[in-house]
């Protein structure tokens, strides 16, 4: 017998040739089951890698801390290694394979020299569904393969749907030395292969995740028409029992995680609104035999912000983290509990912040400022399954149809609470100019505006402007395209104070805007699109004034034309590449704006 449980060759070759590089201790099949998952969480809790939380309160749940330089994703060291510089775009660090294979094996070469070798086949989708891909991560640490079981459906069923010949993704981790001077996150789409070193930080070592349900899977989806998006999938049950399910784009840390499976606010709940979550964070969508737009979610799991996850922000996402989920950088309570900034309760008056150091309230650092518990981007890793709101859907083939997509960003100006795009040519238009404030999730300066075309800025897979030109084709090979809008729940007023209120009132917007695909609504033409009447918003039981509505729906010409110059000076960084269509849209704008 094979000391392998599988017959395929190329995975086996592949296996043995990482294995002589990395030099692993021994090579470990992960296989899914709930034993080896338990034994996994043993051995964590003993080397450390895994504080166990209190087993009444947070059954199953664990802690986990990252080394303090390795808490967000490094999109500095993140590459696209194709052959040619100009496949990878302007959007993208660029590295030529040779030279990345090189210096990423210089890290590995004996990187798990000590440690095992995990094989972890995954499936990002339902196992056999046509949507879904499978890869395989050969990782050394086994907080990833805890994750991965959490995150995607992993373990012998892939391996068996994988048969002697499939396809897969090939993924290779290692944490190596977890030293940012020695950490790379290279992708290889000409290779199918993905290579990630020195970080142990989920966003760059979960491979299922960015890297190949986002990077290398819009790679994929170009050449096989199809969409893979950073985007949320939510159905809206209205009051008459019809579902209707919107994709939704935002850049990270956003609000997308609430808006998923957001509480409908009590004035509309009496009219019967229910929310169905299909994913937070991940769209593959295709177009199907009926020429309407159809979306799975990829993932199984959350991958959640924690600071300010509460009662009040997202009641449903409180509920599903009280079991089976690992929790990582956020603060450990004296009772075996965790807290966070903007947690539910009382501050507690002591625990081990999220670097491992005893805490209390306002202790201040070294500048004089007061020491955060957890992390800003401290996170939870739970099973969607657990969610009061999950979708009976999730594990259909086909996914769910898309009625409408939806853009957002966070800016304290110039766009609205919500408008809708002419056409599809001129939502993806609306798509390509999203724009939004720099948060926590990633490195550099937070508050800068950057510019972040359907959310997509750091997990698209290949250049921008060939990306466009896919958008606009996926246009037009749709009988039944969804609207394309564009939302924005941050503006602010002169004392920098929000507006519009959010998380569970948000849903009046999304009311309006399937009201819109369902052609039930008129609405009022403007220089940048179709924005609601005012009385078309339902407000009941939400203490909004008429003025404030207005503030948060009027378009400052003044403002969108100072924008143009910001668009136009992104447009120019893909030369001649980008679409034609694209710049008719800009000109379009402007003379709309004069
Ligand atoms: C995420 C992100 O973690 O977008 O989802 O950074
Ligand atoms: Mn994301």
């Amino acid at each position: 017998m094979s000391k392998y449980p599988t017959h395929h060759k190329k995975l086996i070759s592949w296996i043995e040739k990482s294995a002589r590089m990395c030099k692993p201790d021994r090579i470990i099949w992960v296989d899914g089951s709930g034993e080896q998952k338990s034994l996994l969480e043993k051995e964590c809790v003993f080397s450390g890698e895994l504080i166990p939380l209190n087993g009444e309160r947070l059954p199953g749940c664990f802690l986990h801390r990252t080394d303090p330089n390795d808490v967000a994703r490094t999109e500095h060291l993140t590459y696209i290694c194709t052959r040619k510089k100009r496949d990878a775009g302007p959007n993208n660090n660029w590295m030529s394979p040779r030279s990345g294979y090189r210096k990423a094996k210089d890290i590995f070469t004996g990187s798990m020299t000590g440690r095992n070798m995990y094989v972890i086949p995954f499936s990002m989708g339902p196992v056999g569904s046509p949507f879904s891909k499978i890869g395989v991560e050969l990782t050394d640490s086994r907080y990833v393969v805890l994750n991965m079981l959490v995150m995607t459906r992993a373990g012998s069923p892939v391996l068996a749907q994988l048969g002697t010949d499939g396809e897969f993704t090939k993924c290779l981790h290692s944490l190596a030395d977890v030293d940012v001077n020695r950490r790379l996150i290279l992708h290889f789409p000409e290779d199918n292969t993905i290579w990630s070193v020195g970080s142990g930080y989920g966003g760059n070592v979960l491979l299922g995740k960015k890297c190949l349900a986002l990077r290398i899977a819009s790679f994929i989806a170009r050449k096989e028409k199809w969409l893979a998006e950073h985007m949320l999938i939510m159905g809206i049950e209205d009051p008459a029992g019809r579902i209707r399910y919107i994709a939704g784009a935002f850049p990270s840390a956003c609000g997308k995680t609430n808006l998923a499976m957001l509480l409908p606010p009590e004035g509309l709940k009496k009219k019967g609104y229910r929310i169905w979550t299909v994913g937070d964070d991940i769209a593959w969508m295709r177009v199907d035999s009926d020429g309407t737009l159809w979306a799975i979610n990829p993932e199984t799991g959350f991958f959640g912000v924690a600071p300010n996850t509460n009662s009040q922000t997202n009641p449903n996402m409180v509920e599903t983290i009280k079991k089976n989920t690992i929790y990582t950088n956020v603060l450990l309570k004296p009772d075996g509990t965790v807290w966070w900034e903007g947690a539910d309760g009382e501050i507690p008056q002591r625990g081990i912040d999220w670097q491992g150091n005893p805490w209390k309230p306002q202790a201040p650092d070294k500048d004089g400022k007061a020491i955060l518990g957890a992390h800003p981007n401290s996170r939870f890793t739970t099973p969607i399954a657990q969610c009061p709101t999950a979708s009976f859907r999730m594990e259909q083939h086909h996914g769910v149809p898309i009625s409408a997509i939806v853009f957002g960003g966070r800016r304290r100006h110039v766009a609205p609470l919500v408008y809708e795009s002419f056409n599809w040519q001129h939502g993806v238009f609306v798509g390509a100019i999203m724009a939004s404030e720099r948060t926590a999730a990633q490195y550099g300066k937070q508050g800068e505006v950057r510019r972040d075309p359907m959310a997509m800025l750091p997990f698209c897979g290949y250049s921008m402007a060939s990306y466009f030109t896919h958008w606009l084709e996926m246009g037009k090979r749709m009988k039944h395209a969804p609207r394309i809008f564009h939302v924005n729940w941050f503006r602010t007023d002169e004392h920098n104070k929000f507006l519009w209120p959010g998380y569970r009132e948000n849903l009046r917007v999304l009311e309006w805007i399937v009201d819109r695909c369902d052609n039930k609504l008129d609405a009022v033409e403007t220089p940048i699109g179709f924005i609601p009447k005012v009385e078309d918003l339902d407000l009941t039981g939400l203490n909004l004034s008429r003025v404030i509505l207005e503030r948060l729906l009027a378009i400052d010409r003044k403002s969108w034309q100072e924008e143009l110059e910001g668009i136009k000076h992104f447009f120019k960084l893909f030369k001649k590449d980008l679409p034609a269509e694209l710049w008719q849209e800009f000109e379009a704008l402007r003379s709309r704006l004069k």
